[in-house]
């Protein structure tokens, strides 16, 4: 298999987390692409997004959540995308809202370091940060219950707050979040995360 990614991509980081927690990262050839210089990337994924995953039989997986559903089905060990159940929605859930602070972060870099000076919305950079925010409180008021989980949720949980720290360091998510702030240390000494740790 190969792994189309980015080592500033915190979507490829999800997956390339899920492959190391599930032992599959030995399996994937990572092949670091730029979605923002002109490349080959479409004929993989039209949409011109990172991460991709080819697998052996030449199928190019994409987006972030089918990649991590299709490697946690090639193992044996514990689910990290729960198959059923509760957990299942719980799961997908935290999955989407950890998703959706990383889109509205990910606008916000967009328009705060790419897009031309004289063509950039504040009103729309303020949007971005109050859905971060009220996302962020949301994961404060609701981590206390995630015990030592580490399934699909918290991995993207730890790739959007890894993603804060790396993008947006001055605005200090950690203020007023005790709790994920906690959970959050504990989480970045897993070697998965660890060793993924964003970098240009
Ligand atoms: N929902 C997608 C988002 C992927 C995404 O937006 N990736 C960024 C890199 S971090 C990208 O390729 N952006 C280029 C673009 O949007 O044109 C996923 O979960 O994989």
């Amino acid at each position: 298999m190969k792994l189309r990614t980015s080592a500033t991509s915190p979507y490829a980081r999800k997956c390339v987390i899920v492959a190391l927690e599930t032992g599959l990262a030995s399996r994937i050839e990572m092949v670091p692409t730029s979605p923002w210089v002109e490349n080959d990337l479409p004929q993989d994924n039209p949409l011109g997004r990172i991460p991709v995953l080819i697998t052996n039989g030449g199928e190019a997986l994409f987006d972030s959540p089918v990649i991590c559903q299709y490697l946690d089905s090639l193992h044996d060990g514990q689910r990290l995308v729960p198959e059923g159940g509760a957990a299942r929605w719980t799961q997908a859930r935290l999955e989407a809202l950890a998703d959706g602070i990383l889109d509205a972060a990910v606008a916000k870099r967009v328009e705060t370091a790419m897009r031309p000076e004289d063509k950039r919305w504040p009103g729309w950079v303020e949007r971005q940060g109050k859905a971060i925010t009220r996302g962020l409180d949301a994961l404060e008021e609701e981590c206390f219950a995630w015990g030592d989980d580490f399934m699909i949720g918290q991995i993207t949980v730890a790739a959007a707050l890894g993603y804060l720290d790396f993008r947006f360091a001055a605005e200090n998510w950690r203020d007023r979040r005790p709790r994920l702030t906690a959970w959050y240390a504990t989480a970045a000494r897993r070697a998965s995360v660890a060793q993924t740790e964003p970098k240009e």
